[in-house]
């Protein structure tokens, strides 16, 4: 019956885990998976969740089925923080938001919609990219193409190829950004650089599709979203999917949102009504938990300052993991550049480490990164920090 199905290959980052697990080395290192450790290298809980938490058991509720679109708090809450709280274009009615299955129920859905509505357009995303962008789009249908991003000779951005490259699409193609903490490469556009690239977008009728993974994780809760804001001032019409799983701490919950910027109120409601559809015929409605979370640490004042708070501390923590990284690896292999490290923003690092390389911290030193060299900062603690700084080195001393 099912000699014709083929083997899966595994994914290159969530099948990482496996092989970490597995591995006996007492000093193994996960630096693998997007995900924020602590200083103790313990999965965090952030006290605005616990304290949400308890008003969510307290008393137990019943459980109905949610509205396809999730809930009214939770679409609130995701509306609020990437367009802000008085902003024009909420008063207006013009962004159509569904809560969804994290950030990549969110693509999903998004894709089915561009798939369905727009059935001409193709879906350009930066080379590299998270490899699930590519992955979630193709399954939807919609072809997908790469405009050129990062220079690996010289750890930047290859700005001025980016823009020459969009000025030849399509109208209505579809082109993905992260407007902050690129994955995998950590290295952001400026503000004057993110300025020039909608001016192209406008001009060429091109759809800006923003998926945030990190708000807060950059720069700030405000910087990291200028992109988007930016664009509706523009008056740009463009899809934003968010997710809670980094920034919440909330990953195996499932958190998310799909916001999409409309010209007029009147369309954001048939948006929003076809978004619902697009729900109801993958998974019907989103599960309640992570939304009540979510609605509960959004729309509450206090509890909205603790996480911001929480977060930040959260990106601190990274940042100095960075720098010290940086200084350990400066004095150990002189002759090569570090400077990226505090250069790149979020969770990721690009190290530039070839396959082999990062195949040789794997299998001598138990340390896991993917195998397109991207490192997860998050990650490092004060006490593997030099374990994995002395891998690097070695690895990187040996092959120079
Ligand atoms: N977008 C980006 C840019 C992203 O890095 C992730 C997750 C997601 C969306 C998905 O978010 P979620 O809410 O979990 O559905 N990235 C990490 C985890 C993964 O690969 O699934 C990662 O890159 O390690």
């Amino acid at each position: 019956m099912f000699e014709h199905v083929k083997e899966y290959a595994g994914d290159p980052i969530l099948g990482l885990k496996d092989k970490f697990v597995a591995d006996t080395k007492a000093d193994k290192v996960n630096l693998g998976v997007g995900v924020y450790y602590d200083e103790d290298g313990k999965l965090p809980v952030l006290e605005c969740v616990q304290t949400a938490e308890q008003r969510i058991a307290n008393p137990i509720s019943p459980r109905p089925y949610l509205p396809m679109a999730g809930f009214a708090g939770h679409r609130k809450g995701c509306q609020e923080l990437l367009f802000g709280k008085d902003a024009q274009v909420l008063q207006e009615g013009r962004v159509a938001t569904i809560a969804t299955i994290g950030g990549s129920g969110a693509l999903r859905v998004g894709a089915e919609f561009i798939h369905e509505w727009f059935p001409q357009s193709k879906c350009y995303v930066s080379d590299p990219t998270w490899g699930n962008h590519i992955a979630i789009f193709e399954h939807s249908d919609v072809e997908v193409g790469k405009y050129p991003y990062y220079d690996k000779a010289t750890n930047s951005v290859k700005f001025d190829e980016m823009v020459s490259f969009l000025q030849t699409l399509n109208k209505h193609d579809v082109v993905l950004l992260h407007p902050c903490c690129h994955n995998p490469t950590g290295m952001d556009l400026s503000k004057e650089q993110w300025d020039k690239v909608l001016e192209v977008i406008q001009k060429h009728e091109l759809i800006p599709f923003m998926d945030i993974a990190y708000q807060g994780f950059g720069e700030d809760m405000e910087s990291d979203v200028y992109a988007i804001r930016k664009a509706v001032d523009m008056g740009l019409t463009l899809f934003v999917s968010n997710s809670f799983s980094k920034n919440l701490s909330l990953y195996g919950e499932r958190v998310g949102g799909l916001s999409v910027v409309c010209p007029t109120a009147k369309e954001a409601d048939i948006v929003f009504g076809q978004l619902t559809f697009t729900a109801r015929r993958i998974y019907s409605s989103p599960p309640s938990h992570g939304g009540r979370i979510v609605d509960i640490v959004m729309n509450d004042e206090k509890l909205h300052e603790q996480w911001v708070g929480e977060v930040y501390a959260m990106r601190d923590r990274i940042k100095a993991m960075r720098l010290k990284l940086k200084s350990v690896l400066e004095a150990k292999v002189p002759n090569r550049d570090f400077d990226y490290l505090t250069r790149q923003n979020g969770m990721f690092s690009f190290t530039g480490l070839t396959p082999e390389q990062v195949e040789r911290l794997q299998t001598e030193f138990g340390v896991y990164m993917i195998s397109n060299s991207r490192m997860c900062v998050a990650g490092l603690n004060v006490n593997n920090i030099d374990y994995v700084a002395n891998a690097m080195a070695e690895v990187l001393k040996e092959d120079a």
